[in-house]
Formats: structure tokens, sequence, C-alpha cells
């Protein structure tokens, strides 16, 4: 009687797993409401699985990606630009960007700037033409004004999943693509906002 009376308990109050008996009847709470959740014709085998499968997923998911601010960037063919001049972040956002080329056959890269820098290299970026090693540094001029660089040159039907933190500091960093030549036209700026 008294155990009943504490098992009960528990289970009013939320307590999930005091022990093993008050943790069976959770589980089977959770059990009818998979079948009743799957309106159309799916399998109750398949069902189960998936139910049980799906509620873990979608929690880990959403820490995760729910922080990130994501952002595409494409690729406009044949022009040397990127689809959007301007991207905007809060300053020390955690960024998800994704930068695409789906019809471009020139091959282009995303390299983000400090500030007022974009000039200087774009002119580092137009001397590696002259590098014999150049291909082997994805066109990646050194410099310390660089702050984000994309993992890879992409060419056509390619793309480079860049994540990175947004400066803390707000203001507008130039963002280039540094394959010789291409950084006058190929060029937008990172707002970054408080
Ligand atoms: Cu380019």
């Amino acid at each position: 009687m008294k155990k009943l009376f504490v098992s009960l308990f528990a289970a009013l109050i939320g307590v999930s797993a005091l022990n093993a008996q008050d943790a069976k009847p959770a589980a089977a709470d959770t059990k009818p409401a998979a079948p009743e959740a799957k309106p159309a014709d799916a399998k109750p085998a398949d069902a189960k699985p998936s139910a049980t499968d799906a509620k873990p997923a979608t929690a880990e998911a959403k820490p995760a990606a729910g922080d990130a601010t994501k952002l595409m960037l494409g690729v406009v063919p044949n022009v040397m630009q990127y689809d959007k001049k301007e991207l905007t972040v809060k300053a020390g956002a955690k960024v998800m960007l994704l930068f695409r080329n789906e019809k471009c056959p020139l091959q282009h890269n995303f390299i983000l700037l400090k500030p007022g820098t974009k000039d200087t290299v774009g002119a580092l970026a137009d001397k590696m033409l002259t590098d014999p090693e150049a291909l082997k540094k994805l066109y990646l001029p050194d410099s310390k004004d660089i702050i984000v660089k994309g993992a890879k040159l992409i060419g056509i039907g390619q793309s480079d999943l860049i994540e990175f933190t947004a400066p803390a500091e707000a203001g507008d960093y130039p963002y280039i693509c540094t394959f010789p030549g291409h950084w006058r036209l190929m060029n937008g700026v990172l707002k970054v906002t408080k």
C-alpha cells in the first residue's frame, strides 16, 4: 500500500525515475501517444522506432542549430559577383554560412576581412598570380586582416559550409573572393550590429 502511494506521488509530481517501477508507467504512457500521432497508414512496426527516435533527435538538434545565425550566399554566374552585396549578423553571434556555387564555371571563395582592408587584401590576392604556390594556398594571401576564411575554392556545383563567430565589435566587415582579379567585383559587406 505504502509503496503504491509513493510511486503514485512520484508520478504526480513528475519525478521520472526514482526506481525501475516508476520508470515503467512513464514509458507506457508515451507509447499510446505514438500511434495517435501517426494518423496515416504507417505500420505499427515502423511507427514505434521512428517515434522514439524522433524525440531525442529533435531535443539534441535544437540547442546546436537554434543558436546559430544561418546565412546563405551564392554566386551569380559569369559576372564575378556574389548574389548578395550585404549580410547582417549580431555581434558575437554564432554563424553558419552556406556558400554555394550553383552555376558559375569559375572558382570562388569567401574571405571575411577587418573593416577598411578590402583594397589592401585585394592587392595581395592579385599578387598571387605570380606565386607558384598560389593554387596550393587556395589563392589565400597571408594577411592578418583576414578574420574568416572558407575552407576551399568552390567550382560549379560545390559548396562550403563556413562556421564562425561574428566579430564582437559592430561595424562593416568586407568579404571578398581572393581568386586573383575577382575581388573588385566579387565583394560585399557583413554588417555586424549590436
Ligand atoms: Cu571568385
